[in-house]
C-alpha cells in the first residue's frame, strides 16, 4: 500500500526556509512544507496547495528533485514522498496553524530537530543534485537501513 505525499524546501542565497511543525506527522520537527496528495489533485497541485496553506507563499520556480520511500518496521505502508525545491516565490512566509516558517543558513540547518533521514540527503539537495532515497525506520528516531542514489 502506497501513500503519496509532497515536500518542498525553498533554497535561496545560501539559506533554506523550513517550517517548525506544530502538529501531526513530524510534530516538533523542522521540515519542508508539504503533505498528503488528495484525491483528484496532481502532485504539483498538491505541493502548491500545501505550501500556501502552511506558509502563505507561492513558489514560482518549482523543481522536481527527489522521490523518497519511507517505511516503518512492522508496517506494510510505503510513504512515497515527492520532493521539490524552489528559489523564487510570491508572498511573505507567515506562520500558520500547522507550521512556523524560519530561514536557516545552509551550514546551520538544525538536523538534531529534524527527521533523521534529512542529514543524509541535505548535502545532495544543497549541491543541486536530483536523487532518490529509501529509508526504513525502526521508529521515528531510528533508521535501520537506507539507500540513496543520485539521478543523472
Ligand atoms: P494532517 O493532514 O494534518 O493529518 P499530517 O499528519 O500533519 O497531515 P502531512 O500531511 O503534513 O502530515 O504530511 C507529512 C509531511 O512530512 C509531508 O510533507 C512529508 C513529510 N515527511 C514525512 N516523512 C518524512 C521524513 N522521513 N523526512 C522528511 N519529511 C518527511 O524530511
Amino acid at each position: 500500500m502506497k501513500k503519496l505525499l509532497t515536500l518542498c524546501i525553498i533554497h535561496k542565497d545560501n539559506k533554506v526556509l523550513l517550517g517548525f511543525k506544530k502538529r501531526g506527522f513530524g510534530e516538533g520537527r523542522w521540515n519542508g512544507f508539504g503533505g498528503k496528495v488528495e484525491q483528484g489533485e496532481t502532485i504539483e497541485d498538491s505541493i502548491l496547495r500545501e505550501i500556501k496553506e502552511e506558509a502563505y507563499i507561492l513558489p514560482t520556480d518549482l523543481r522536481k528533485r527527489a522521490i523518497f520511500e519511507f517505511t516503518f518496521e512492522g508496517n506494510p505502508e510505503i510513504l512515497e514522498v515527492h520532493f521539490f525545491s524552489a528559489s523564487e516565490f510570491t508572498g511573505e512566509p507567515q506562520e500558520s496553524e500547522e507550521m512556523r516558517p524560519q530561514w536557516f543558513m545552509e551550514d546551520e540547518v538544525p538536523f538534531s530537530d529534524m527527521w533523521p533521514d534529512d542529514i543524509h540527503w541535505f548535502p545532495l539537495f544543497l549541491e543541486g543534485k536530483n536523487f532518490k532515497g529509501k529509508f526504513h525506520f525502526q521508529d521515528h528516531n531510528t533508521i535501520l537501513h537506507h539507500t540513496l542514489d543520485i539521478l543523472e
